[in-house]
């Protein structure tokens, strides 16, 4: 039986299953709860708890990688961080504050940190963690419907839909993968600047493209933001701005398991969930990607044994 959001209860990915010990964890997921800037159908601040609740419904065991993930793994619950729940006013600088605070001090304690959200826009407040906790370079490989490369919108440069251009002006290299929804202005700057974007019109017809995305990542460390509107919307409804003709369930798992296989990924986030009434399609379609990144840090890092 599902509890009615919002809710302010904090359960554990997976709960009972594991023993939630932060020192032995070598993944920790951060819900960060935080909504500010919706500009279509809200409920994102939602996100976190509705997914870690699903969560509990996964099998421990992973049916492709043969293994009980969880146990190789540990992981760890953070408590919510940035949380506007209930009403309460966060603003922008202090989400961006505290949320490159926290994943400052996670990587520095060596955790694999999956950050759930919450709004796109608090990917500029991780990524800003992952540059002060790493001297060398990195990409962001970012998976969404939408290019997030507008400088402004509705006012504030800190919209979910300006995150991406809050990257690239940190002068990291980008590549973006399902993209299907940009404005004039993105489309300019993608030719201006000559960014690498994979279109979800043409990866649909071009098998090849999970490959040409990994060959295209110019670093070997790379950030993953996931903006799982970037799935299809008959997969995960439950999100801000759905967009038609997105990313299939396993060509999405076998990008990513290339991806965790070929390159050191430093971070992930799970951004813009926002969970439907009366379904619970969204957030355990989320929790289950959510342990498949679990699942192929594992097997990239050496955790598991086939
Ligand atoms: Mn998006």
């Amino acid at each position: 039986m599902r509890s009615t959001f919002p809710s302010t209860a904090v359960v554990d990915f997976l709960g009972s299953e594991i023993v939630p010990d932060y020192e032995t964890a070598k993944v920790v997921i951060l819900p960060i709860p935080y909504e500010a800037t919706t500009s279509y159908r809200k409920g994102c601040e939602n996100g976190p708890a509705s997914l870690l609740e699903a969560s509990h419904q996964l099998e421990c065991y992973d049916e492709e990688l043969d293994r009980e993930v969880c146990f190789d793994a540990g992981i760890f619950t953070h408590t919510p961080i940035a949380d506007t729940r209930n009403g309460k006013s966060v603003s922008a600088e202090e989400m961006l504050s505290v949320t490159q605070q926290t994943l400052k001090s996670l990587i520095e304690d060596q955790k694999f940190v999956i950050s759930i959200g919450g709004e796109h826009s608090i990917t500029a407040g991780v990524v800003q963690g992952y540059r002060q906790g790493y001297q060398e370079p990195f990409t962001v490989v970012q998976i969404d419907a939408h290019g997030d490369l507008r400088h402004e919108y509705e006012d504030t440069i800190h919209s979910h839909a300006c995150v991406m251009r809050r990257i690239v002006n940190m002068g990291l290299p980008t590549v973006q993968v399902g993209i299907r929804a940009i404005c004039q202005e993105e489309a300019d700057l993608i030719k201006e600047k000559n960014l690498t974007v994979f279109r979800a019109r043409e990866m649909a017809f071009n098998l090849d493209w999970i490959e040409q995305a990994i060959a295209s990542i110019p670093t070997e460390k790379v950030f993953l933001t996931i903006d799982v509107d970037g799935i299809d919307p008959s997969l995960i409804p439950g999100v801000g701005t759905p967009e038609p003709g997105g990313l299939n369930w396993y060509s999405t798992l076998t990008f990513l398991r290339r991806l965790f296989e070929s390159k050191d990924v430093i971070g992930c986030d799970v951004m813009e969930l926002a969970p439907v009434v009366d379904s619970v399609v969204s957030e355990f379609t989320v929790a289950k990607l959510t342990y498949k990144l679990i699942g192929y840090q594992a097997l990239s890092k050496g955790w598991i044994k086939q």
